[in-house]
């Protein structure tokens, strides 16, 4: 009934020129629309998702559970990257191959299930040396040999959003591809247009390269330089606001803590590495604003040089008053993202910085895993963002600290103070 109505009124509309002029208006505009939004969708969307297989490599001093755990790390990774698992592999080995990191055996095993799978990628939980991966796309002829940390550089791309995580990305990526350079590699020089001048006499086309990106990374790092200069004289600036800097392992609800908190609206999501720049939000609390620094995430096996490298940006957990380590309650593996968090931190952030631990999600962990919490660490409190629960006590916590702080200001002023007038006495 209804729809004989609508259809109706439809060809009423129609038979009226002017009308169905301004309908086909409508729809063109509808289409020039459609056009325009696919045009802007991501890239990552528009992309046909990859098939991949994951190798995880594990001495058997690792424990089941958690070599599991950590391919299963691996298979977030590469699914936050925009690929689809289709298998995985664990090798138990007591040392590792030299050419091909895995045993022969089991290269031809994977080269079979690729095949099988009509995968074209295969990622290794472990670091490639450059003639690790030569050698494997040699025995794997088509297929993208990938490791670990290309796979954390490819993400770390794709979110960084302002130009400051894009320099350092761009920094982290010629670094991790400097070694890996091949003969087979296009030549820099000529994408760069590098022509008279920038060949050496005897000098390969390899070192060539490797000096022009050499180069780049000299450039960027000085850009990078002068962003920070300009952070820190911001921080300088704010020297008069108690600051709390949120720390803990990737996906542990570091940015939805700091929206419960703040009522912001930071990009929350369940995959790895959603936030890379670091962004600051002001809480309110008892007629005082303090302020929250959210940044990026931890993650076993973070490349050396991609932490020197974001270190700028953990800067801000530096020269914060307090720390606040939000660690995921419920992961099996907790314990692991502590001991990461913890030597991620190491020289970053000043041992005397007073800190607050919270365990989060605590809503989906079970009864004893909350009591061994309790238990092993009695100081920490347990929250849950996501279902509002134990705010009331990390408010309270942050006022303590707060007052604190304001004790140590004061002292510190004093001292000041007193110094100045002993080099200045009175007349
Ligand atoms: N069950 C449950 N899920 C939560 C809780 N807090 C956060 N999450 C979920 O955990 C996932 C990661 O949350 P984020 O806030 O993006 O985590 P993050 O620590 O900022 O992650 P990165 O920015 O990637 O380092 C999201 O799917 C959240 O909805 C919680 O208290 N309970
Ligand atoms: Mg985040």
């Amino acid at each position: 009934m209804l729809r004989n109505e609508s259809s109706g009124v439809f060809f009423t509309l129609l038979s009226c020129p002017r009308r169905r002029a301004s309908l086909i208006y409508t729809e063109i505009l509808k289409f020039i629309f459609f056009i325009f939004y696919k045009m802007k969708e991501p890239a990552e969307h528009k992309q046909e998702k990859e098939k991949c297989i994951l190798v995880g490599i594990a001495t058997p001093k690792v424990r089941p559970w958690l070599a599991q755990e950590q391919l299963a790390e691996l298979g977030r990774l590469a699914e936050t990257a925009g690929a689809i698992v289709t298998a995985t592999y664990l090798q138990r080995v007591q040392n590792f191959s030299p050419a091909t990191l895995i045993g022969e055996g089991k290269v031809e095993e994977i080269k079979h299930a690729l095949t099988q799978l009509d995968a074209k990628m295969v990622v290794f939980d472990d670091d490639l040396s450059g003639s690790q991966v030569r050698n494997l796309e040699q025995r794997l002829p088509g297929i993208k040999v990938l490791d670990r940390t290309g796979l954390i550089l490819d993400i770390f791309a794709k979110h960084a959003i302002t130009a400051e995580s894009r320099l350092m990305v761009e920094v982290a990526q010629l670094q991790y591809m400097m070694p890996r350079l091949t003969r087979a590699w296009t030549h820099l020089c000529r994408q760069h247009n590098g022509g008279i001048g920038t060949k050496g006499p005897g000098e390969t086309q390899l070192e060539t390269d490797r000096r022009m990106i050499r180069k780049r990374i000299q450039e960027l790092k000085k850009k990078l330089a002068k962003i920070e200069d300009a952070r820190e004289s911001q921080a300088e600036k704010r020297n008069d606001i108690f600051q709390v800097g949120i720390v803990g392992y990737t996906n542990a609800g570091k940015s939805t803590l700091t929206n419960r908190l703040t009522g912001a609206d930071v990009y929350v999501e369940d995959k790895l590495f959603a936030t890379l720049d670091s962004t600051t939000r002001k809480l309110y609390l008892d007629g005082e604003n303090i302020i929250l620094s959210d940044t990026v995430g931890f993650i076993r096996k973070l490349p050396h040089n991609l932490i020197e490298t974001f270190k700028s940006t953990l800067g801000v957990a530096a020269h914060a008053d307090c720390i606040l380590e939000v660690v995921d309650g419920s992961a099996p593996d907790y314990r692991e993202h502590l001991e990461v968090t913890h030597k991620t931190l190491e020289g970053i952030i000043d041992e005397s910085t007073p800190r607050i631990r919270v365990f989060n999600k605590v809503e989906i962990a079970d009864e004893a895993r909350r009591t061994e919490l309790l238990q092993n660490y009695p100081e920490a409190i347990q929250i849950s963002a996501k279902e509002n629960i134990g705010m009331e006590r990390l408010r309270k916590e942050f006022r303590d600290q707060l007052e604190r702080w304001k004790e140590r200001r004061t002292a510190r002023e004093a001292e000041e103070k007193e110094r100045a007038e002993a080099a200045w006495p009175e007349e």
